[in-house]
């Protein structure tokens, strides 16, 4: 059973952790969502949470204080403490690696930055691994937490069939092989004979040497380990 933890100021834009395979693993009790507004623990009478950085420049910065409370609060919900993961785009990036090696904990918490910065003493404190998605810039890290919590949900084990988990592309380092249904042939379009031919084993085959070829191709990245 995995408890996620989110904080954030943003819980309404959460939707897809409640539908699909994530709403299934919910009820079946594989994995447990909890959203939390970082607003909640706001200092004063306007609840702020963000400032103005010292020494200048642009944007704002989440304050230490309702990062602090918020985090020692939620801590408090359960009797394990989590380990605290702040999406940031300063972290490694996100690979299919670190989802499993992420999945095996029973307890997180996704901290979700803003545009603005973290009081570096939040992260120096309380956070113990920093999560990137990827190269590019999103405007906060609400769609990088969904991100990973989806990645780390449909590994539970018993939300999707096994046998899919384990033969995802990334698991074994290779992009998947091409799909064909009915019918055999579709506007002059005619599905590659091997896989009617019934020999699974010449289709295992086939389906192998595609994703080798597909790979080198698209992604050689994948094939020389860097
Ligand atoms: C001016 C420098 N910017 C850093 C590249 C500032 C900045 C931009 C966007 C700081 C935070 C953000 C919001 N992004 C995230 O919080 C984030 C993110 C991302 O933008 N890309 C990939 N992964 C992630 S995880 C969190």
């Amino acid at each position: 059973m995995l408890r996620l933890d989110v904080l954030t100021l943003f819980p309404e834009i959460f939707a897809p952790l409640f539908a699909s395979i994530p709403a299934r693993a919910q009820q079946a009790g594989l994995v447990a969502v909890h959203l939390h507004n970082l607003r909640q623990w706001g200092v004063g009478r306007h609840r702020q949470v963000d400032d103005t950085p010292y020494g200048g420049g642009p944007g704002m910065v989440l304050l230490a204080e309702p990062l602090f409370r918020a985090t020692e609060a939620i801590t408090a919900l359960a009797p394990e403490r989590p380990r605290v993961l702040l999406m940031s785009p300063q972290g490694p990036r996100l690979d299919q690696a670190a989802v499993f090696r992420l999945a095996r904990e029973s307890r997180l918490l996704l901290v979700c930055g803003h545009y603005e910065g973290l009081d570096e003493r939040y992260r120096e404190a309380l956070v113990d691994e920093e999560v990137s998605i990827g190269d590019y810039v999103l405007s906060g890290g609400e769609l990088a937490a969904m991100v990973l919590s989806d990645a780390l949900i449909r590994v539970q084990p018993g939300a999707i069939d096994a046998e899919s988990v384990r033969q995802d592309s990334f698991a074994e380092g290779l992009l998947d092989h091409p799909h064909y249904s009915r019918p055999a042939t579709f506007r002059g379009m005619a599905v590659p004979p091997v896989l009617l031919s019934g020999n699974h084993a010449a289709i295992e085959k086939w389906r192998r040497e595609q994703a080798l070829v597909r790979t080198a191709e698209r992604r050689p990245d994948l094939l020389s380990g860097s």
